[in-house]
């Protein structure tokens, strides 16, 4: 029989589910107890497949927009946060509805609402499109929220009044990116108001530093985590600019590119916050049947904030 090469595996840590993460998904699982199937989810509840996959068979209907959900079944905003019209449009239309918005996100909401109402306009810096921007934009009146997403555009905007702006940042950003944005705008508006350094979150801020710990020692990282999923983007990003050329994103382990990885001694692996343990253990696994595998941690952090989940759903 052939021997197996060798090959360290370094698991970085913190990885995987956030406390977001977690209070969303028990959010879907215990509004299946109490009103049964179906429950509407507006949006993923959060960027993975295989979490919104196994929800769906336990009787969740995922859609994107409120009016494809009956008004007599309870409805659940995800993980990312919602433009507050779509809040106000349940009430309207009468339906039960839980919101799942991660409170590091409603936090950002919050701020922005607190500046908007001492007369401030907003810089949010984040990612076009990401249901987390759509949702942090839509808490005030269009015009109110510039969207930055580079240093480059800090340049090219034209606020109203340059004396009177605040920052607001994306949860799920690149630590490293978003400092050099705050920086520019910084330069640019020198009366720019800002929380002390971002809104990225904990999670975050814990999986990206865990990353840049193991980059020094391997070949090659593997990131598990979906293509929409904003935070584990950023790792594969953090990845690459620490060093490791081979960094990459994957959704479970079939879809490791084994002969991009063939002739590696080290291979790094983490994942997103909205990647579950199961799917590293099934990674962890794919590399033990192919190779005489010794496991490592690296922990950079110890992770134990908790969300609760809202009373509704803690009454009978
Ligand atoms: O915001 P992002 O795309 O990273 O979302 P996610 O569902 O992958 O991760 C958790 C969150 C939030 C908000
Ligand atoms: Fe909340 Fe951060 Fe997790 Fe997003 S990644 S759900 S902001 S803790």
């Amino acid at each position: 029989m052939d021997q197996k090469p060798p090959l360290t595996l370094y698991l970085a840590a913190p990885r995987g589910f956030c406390a977001g993460v977690d209070r969303a998904i028990k959010i879907v699982e215990m509004a299946l107890q109490k009103w049964g199937a179906p429950v509407y989810v507006r949006h993923e509840i959060v960027h993975n497949k295989f979490v919104v996959d196994s929800l769906r068979d336990k009787g969740a209907v995922f859609v994107e927009e409120l009016d494809e959900c009956p008004d007599d079944r309870p409805v659940i905003f995800s993980a990312h946060g919602v433009p507050k019209a779509v809040p106000a449009e349940a009430r309207r239309r009468e339906m039960v509805y839980v919101d799942a918005t991660c409170p590091l996100v409603s936090k950002v909401h919050v701020e922005a609402e607190r500046h908007h109402a001492a007369g401030l306009q907003m810089i949010m810096i984040g990612h076009a499109g990401h249901p987390e921007v759509l949702g942090t934009m839509g808490q005030l009146p269009e015009g109110e929220v510039i969207l930055v997403e580079t240093v480059g555009d800090v340049a090219l905007i034209a606020p109203r009044d340059p004396e009177r702006l605040a920052f607001i940042t994306q949860t799920t950003l690149s630590v490293d990116d978003t400092a050099a944005i705050v920086a520019a705008l910084q330069a640019r508006f020198p009366a720019i108001v800002g929380p002390a350094k971002e809104d990225i979150c904990y999670a975050t801020t814990n999986r990206q530093a865990s990353v840049k710990a193991v980059a020094d020692k391997i070949d090659a990282l593997l990131v598990i985590g979906a293509p929409n999923s904003s935070n584990s983007r950023r790792l594969v990003e953090v990845g690459r600019a620490a060093g490791c050329a081979y960094s990459q994103l994957v959704m479970r382990a079939d879809q490791i590119d084994w002969r991009a990885i063939a002739g590696s001694r080290a291979v790094g692996v983490t994942a997103g916050a909205s990647a579950p343990e199961v799917l590293v253990d099934e990674v962890v696994q794919a590399f033990r049947d192919r190779y005489d595998l010794s496991v490592e941690m690296v922990e950079t952090a110890r992770e134990n904030v908790e969300f609760k989940v809202p009373r509704v759903l803690r009454e009978a």
